[in-house]
This record gives structure tokens, C-alpha cells and sequence, in this order.
């Protein structure tokens, strides 16, 4: 199999770590955003990365969308099970699933963003780094008012969180879940902010320990 993506991506390090839970071979191809939409369009008809590639006879050529991925992959290789047994937890681990993915990434953006522009810039201050950054924050049109809004919601996710990691290791049920991964990999960019690592030790915590269980590389800054 083959996965298209960006290197740094978080929704891009969802679906590794999906892949890596499962113990799927496969290779990555790097792409160049911007570039990227000449190969991912007329495979999807959509813009974004992941998108892989089962390079399978009979299967489909590309499965677009991290969420898809995870159900591709689950009806592709039942073992390790990602989906849990129980139908009504499994519903659950969707609906914090589609929540991270389409509120929480998104916050998570936007807070990144606005740190590597501004304090973090010095985390990469080539030039390169600073055009990319640059150009995501006029892409999603990244502003002091969107960002505020952008944290407030990280705040009220974290508290979700906590409370759900703090009594068992994992988001819903006794066992790892679409949800823990979709946490694990959307906020770990929060790993190189300051104020996220000092005030909420446990959530790197998590975000390691999922990582291990599908021996998936850390995040930069764990
Ligand atoms: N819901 C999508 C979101 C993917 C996403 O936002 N990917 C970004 C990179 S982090 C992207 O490809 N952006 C480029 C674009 O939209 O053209 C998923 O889970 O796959």
C-alpha cells in the first residue's frame, strides 16, 4: 500500500498510526502541498491528504479522508480489531472521532499556526518553513480572532479529555479506539507549545502511549 501525504501533517500521522496498529505494510509518499493537488484530485476528486493508495488488484485505487482509511483498513485485515465489539461504544468512539476530526484538528491548526508565526518561530526560522507557515495561515485565513475562538476550544476539549483519560487509559471502553487514535494524532502538534506541554503532562502522556501501541514514531517535541 501506498499513502500519500504530507510529512507534517496530523490528520496525515491519523491514518499512520491506524496503519501501524494494524501491522499493514505500506510506503508514504511525500507530497508538496500545493503541488499535491495535481496528483490527489483526480484520484479523489478532493484536495487533501491522506489519501491511500491498496495498489491491490480488485480493491479500490484510492481511499480519500483519515476516517475512511480507518474503515477501509478495519474491513481490509479484521486483526487487531480497531472497531470495539460492542456496537453502541463503537457508536461513541465515532461521534468523539468525527468531533476531533472536524472541530478539534481544525483548533489544533489554528493554534500551531499562530504559535510557529509568532514565539515558536524560532523552531525552524528558514526561510522555507516560514513561506509554508505563511502560506497555511492565508489558506485557512489563520487570524488573531479565529485563533481565540480556536483555543477557547482546545480548553473545553481538554476537559472533555481529561476526564475520560484520566479514569482509564483509553477514550471509550477498556481498549484502544478510532477515538484514542484520532486524539493521539490531532493534538499531538500541541507538543511543541510551551503552555500546552507544562499545563497538561497527562495528554502527552496518552498521545506516547498511543503511539507505542502502534509503533508509530513520537510527534516532534515528545
Ligand atoms: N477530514 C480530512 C482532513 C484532512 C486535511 O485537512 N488535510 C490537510 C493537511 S493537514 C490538507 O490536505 N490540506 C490541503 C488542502 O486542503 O488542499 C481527513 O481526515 O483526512
Amino acid at each position: 500500500m501506498l499513502l500519500l501525504q504530507f510529512s507534517t501533517s496530523h490528520y496525515c500521522r491519523k491514518a499512520r498510526l491506524a496503519l501501524g496498529y494494524k501491522k499493514v505494510k505500506y510506503e508514504v509518499e511525500n507530497l508538496t502541498p500545493g503541488l499535491h493537488i495535481l496528483k490527489v484530485k483526480p484520484l479523489t476528486g478532493l484536495t487533501t491528504v491522506p489519501v491511500l493508495l491498496p495498489q491491490i488488484a480488485g480493491e479500490p485505487e484510492a481511499i480519500a479522508d483519515s476516517t475512511q482509511i480507518f474503515k477501509y483498513l478495519e474491513n481490509y485485515q479484521k486483526e487487531p480489531a480497531l472497531f470495539l465489539p460492542d456496537d453502541e461504544q463503537q457508536t461513541e468512539a465515532w461521534m468523539l472521532e468525527d468531533w476531533l476530526d472536524e472541530s478539534i484538528g481544525t483548533a489544533t491548526r489554528f493554534v500551531y499556526y499562530q504559535y510557529r508565526a509568532g514565539e515558536g518561530k524560532q523552531i525552524d526560522p528558514s526561510l522555507a518553513s516560514q513561506i509554508v507557515i505563511a502560506v497555511v495561515r492565508q489558506q485557512y485565513k489563520i487570524n488573531q480572532a479565529n485563533v481565540q475562538l480556536a483555543t477557547n476550544r482546545l480548553a473545553t476539549a481538554l476537559e472533555v479529555l481529561s476526564i475520560r483519560w484520566q479514569k482509564t487509559d483509553y477514550l471509550v471502553s477498556d481498549r484502544l479506539s478510532v477515538a484514542d487514535i484520532a486524539a493521539a494524532a490531532l493534538l499531538s502538534p500541541l507538543a511543541l507549545i510551551p503552555q500546552y506541554r507544562q499545563g497538561y503532562p497527562w495528554l502527552f502522556e496518552h498521545i506516547v502511549q498511543v503511539h507505542q501501541l502502534c509503533g508509530e514514531a513520537l510527534p516532534p517535541g515528545l
